[in-house]
């Protein structure tokens, strides 16, 4: 059995290590008790993958959630064929693209389809075939098959927002933001910091009428 200390560590500075996994049922007996009773604590316990997740530095300096946060902007799903995919969501749920694109940054092509009338904020479903066979999305999908890639939210200042989501401890992925759909601007937060789901951080360009 691991020594455990009597207190998970606290991250001292902004650069938090990628967060360790528990495998000693003891341990992380003792680490998901000892952040129950004590909520100052500076890691969580994910307890459906024993992983412990250092979510934030100060956990309450949030408080009252991430500044500039919008609201949801559209769940991405990789899949191997763009078009397959398409014809299978307008086939079975009626949904219409909105908007397709090749996004060379990413190595992706891209198509935003929404339940109709109401095309805008957080009510998409981005569908993401890539475009090289290097690229991230391939790996996932060679990884784990097609299925739910990320989840966006909006933010009215990405670069804000990723800067308060580090400070957290949280990966965020890109130092500066990139071009992402319709002239946006994104980020994103790694998975393994997430419990499992890349977090996508998008800034929409002023003029997209899409915006809001
Ligand atoms: N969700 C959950 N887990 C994931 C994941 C994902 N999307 N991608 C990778 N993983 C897991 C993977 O299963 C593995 O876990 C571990 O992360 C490392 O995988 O337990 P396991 O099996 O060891 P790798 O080595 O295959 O992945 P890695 O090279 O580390 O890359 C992961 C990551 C998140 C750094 C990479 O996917 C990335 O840079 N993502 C950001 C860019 C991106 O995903 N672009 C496509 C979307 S573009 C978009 O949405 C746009 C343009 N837009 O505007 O909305
Ligand atoms: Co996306």
């Amino acid at each position: 059995m691991i020594n455990a200390s009597p207190r998970p560590p606290r991250p001292q500075s902004d650069v938090v290590p990628g967060p360790p996994t528990i495998t000693d049922p003891m341990l992380y007996l003792h680490l998901a008790t000892t952040a129950q009773r004590d909520s100052t604590l500076a890691a969580r316990v994910n307890h459906q993958s024993g992983t412990l997740m250092f979510m934030t530095r100060r956990p309450f300096d949030l408080n009252t959630g991430l500044p500039g946060l919008l609201g949801f902007d559209h769940v991405g799903i990789a899949v191997p064929d763009l078009d397959a995919a398409i014809n299978f969501y307008r086939d079975l749920l009626g949904l219409q693209v909105v908007h397709r694109e090749e996004n060379l940054d990413q190595q992706v092509a891209e198509a935003m389809l929404t339940t109709g009338e109401n095309g805008a904020l957080g009510n998409q479903l981005q569908l993401l075939m890539p475009l090289a066979e290097d690229s991230v999305l391939n790996r996932f999908l060679m990884r784990r098959g097609s299925g739910l890639h990320h989840v966006a939210y909006a933010v009215s200042d990405v670069r804000s927002a990723s800067s308060t989501l580090r400070k957290c401890g949280v990966r965020v992925l890109y130092d500066a933001p990139r071009a992402g759909t319709r002239g946006s601007q994104i980020n994103f937060v790694h998975p393994k910091d997430t419990g499992g789901v890349l977090l996508e951080l998008v800034e929409h360009a002023a003029a997209d009428p899409q915006n809001g």
